[in-house]
């Protein structure tokens, strides 16, 4: 693969080149890597920065009719944008990425965007690296946007917000006391909240609920990254499309105050240093149950066993000697 030549389209803001590279930064053959690893380097500060938008919810919620809604919008302002999804389950097969793609029909014909489905890989580590490769990427073909779609389970949300600007937790209309169940955790990383299907016979139900989320968000902890008012509770219809340009004007004005304030900056370089220490660790660990870390970690384990070195002694030899010069 010419190397310099997928840069140049890249830059150029080729779809199809962009596409490329996102299959070459998915491979897992060790010359797709080192190829890979020269690409991001190439365009690295080239393009332009995005904003990037994780956005969750439970299966269901309505986060492919948003994407579709809200990138429409967007396109139609003239701004391109990219939609990347993040499926660490993967137990959802291509059916289902078929059907997000006929969800978002009229996205994924409009010049103005580009939609990738998430890869059949399982790992987190490796869905997380694919996906921040993939955001560099998109910068560099020049979108202005990217959404950052994932289901609402596991560490997978909480992946996404540390690669993203802005999260966004879509929420479906609940009668009554129950807050759908909603993690603290998860309430706490949102910036903005969206009651989704306030249309039709659910509105009304969506705006209570919408007021519920703003008096449970109102009892957070406040954060040095918000303005006041943040994070928000919002109605929204993805289905009518209706409230998406409000939308829209709350994560510019937020966004617009966190540069000024510095915070912006200062988030992704918490996030780039983040990665770089997940990845440090996570690359150690799958040393060890590679060979042949992993044979030289038996032989010592049987030794231990044995006696004939204490746990120190042993651990001591497998890092020094195997683990450092494999
Ligand atoms: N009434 C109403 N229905 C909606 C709205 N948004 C989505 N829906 C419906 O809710 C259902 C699920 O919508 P999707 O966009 O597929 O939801 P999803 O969150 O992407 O679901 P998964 O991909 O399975 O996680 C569909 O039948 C949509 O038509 C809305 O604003 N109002
Ligand atoms: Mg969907």
């Amino acid at each position: 693969m010419d190397i310099d030549d997928l840069k140049t389209r890249i830059l150029a803001g080729e779809r199809r080149a962009l596409a490329r590279a996102i299959t070459l930064v998915e491979s897992g053959r060790v010359d797709h890597r080192a190829q890979a690893l020269a690409l991001l380097e190439a365009v690295k500060g080239h393009g332009r920065q995005a904003l990037r938008v994780g956005l969750s919810g439970t299966p269901g919620v309505g986060k492919s009719t948003f994407i579709e809604a809200f990138g429409c919008m967007l396109t139609g302002r003239g701004l391109r944008v990219a939609v990347l999804a993040v499926d660490p389950s993967s137990a959802r097969s291509g059916g289902s990425i078929l059907g997000d793609k006929t969800r978002m029909e009229r996205l994924s014909r409009d010049p103005g965007a580009f939609i990738r489905p998430s890869p059949s890989q399982s790992q987190l580590g490796g869905v997380a690296r694919r996906t921040r490769e993939a955001i560099d990427l998109c910068e560099a073909a020049g979108f202005d946007v990217i959404l950052i779609e994932t289901v609402g389970v596991g560490q997978s949300e909480t992946m996404v917000a540390e690669m993203s600007d802005l999260f966004v937790l879509l929420l479906a209309p609940a009668g009554g006391d129950e807050l759908q169940g909603v993690k603290r955790g998860i309430m706490e990383m949102a910036d903005i909240l969206l009651v989704n299907k306030a249309d039709g016979d659910l509105k009304a139900t969506a705006v209570r609920t919408c007021a519920d989320y703003a008096g449970a968000l109102r009892l957070l902890r406040k954060r040095p990254q918000d303005p006041q008012g943040f994070p928000k509770a919002l109605t929204v219809s993805a289905l009518e499309e209706a409230g998406l340009a409000n939308v829209w004007d709350e994560m510019c004005g937020l966004t617009d105050w966190r540069r000024a304030e510095g915070h912006f900056d200062a988030r992704r370089a918490a996030q780039a240093r983040f990665w770089f220490e997940a990845e440090v660790r996570e690359r150690l660990l799958a040393r060890l149950s590679r060979e042949p870390v992993k044979g030289a970690m038996r032989a010592l384990a049987g030794q231990v066993e044995d006696g004939e070195l204490t746990p120190s002694a042993a651990a001591e030899e497998l890092l020094s000697t195997h683990l450092m010069m494999s």
